[in-house]
């Protein structure tokens, strides 16, 4: 099945879709508070993690900002001291980090001295609690963060047929 690959303008102000090689269209025009955090408990690999997230939500966490991540941090039960997997990634060594739903990754408050890439096999990152990540081994369980896409008022839906250009 294609999976489509999507960009995003803001907090999924716009979000862009490529729906195949040959066509682009727009998606979904939603409101800036379109994300919406679920905390999980169950550790769970990276991939489990992921897998969790696109099954029952939209995917494993994407932030963009501060703003985002202290949202994401609220949904952390009282008194919670793990560190929690998201949805930033690399697929070796070397950057890019990018999300697991795709999307750039353009903030990242990451703890001095991070990322190290300790051992050769650090390619997935955790956030701790206080907020502070870290590239951490992507086969080690921690507890997790999902996103969904919450369409609030005043959002827009469309169907792709209705938007396609060509490119
Ligand atoms: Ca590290």
């Amino acid at each position: 099945m294609f999976k489509p690959s999507c960009i995003y303008f803001g907090r999924i102000l716009l979000k862009f879709c490529k729906l195949s090689t040959k066509m682009l269209g727009i998606i979904q025009i939603s409101g800036v508070n379109s994300y919406v955090f679920y905390f999980i408990p169950d550790n769970m690999t990276w991939t489990e993690a992921q897998t969790y997230c696109r099954k029952h939500h939209t995917d494993l966490a994407t932030v963009n900002d501060q703003t985002g991540l202290d949202e994401l941090l609220k949904t952390l039960p009282k008194g919670f001291k793990s560190n929690i997997w998201i949805g930033l990634y690399r697929m070796n060594a070397k950057p890019p980090w990018v999300f697991s739903d795709g999307s750039s990754s353009l903030f990242g408050p990451w703890i001095s001295g991070q990322p190290n890439n300790y051992g050769g096999y650090q390619h997935c990152v955790y956030t701790d609690p206080d907020g502070y990540w870290n590239d951490w081994k992507c086969t080690d369980q921690l507890a997790f963060i999902c996103y969904g896409e919450l369409l609030a008022a005043g959002t827009v839906q469309v169907k792709p047929f209705n938007f396609v250009v060509s490119v």
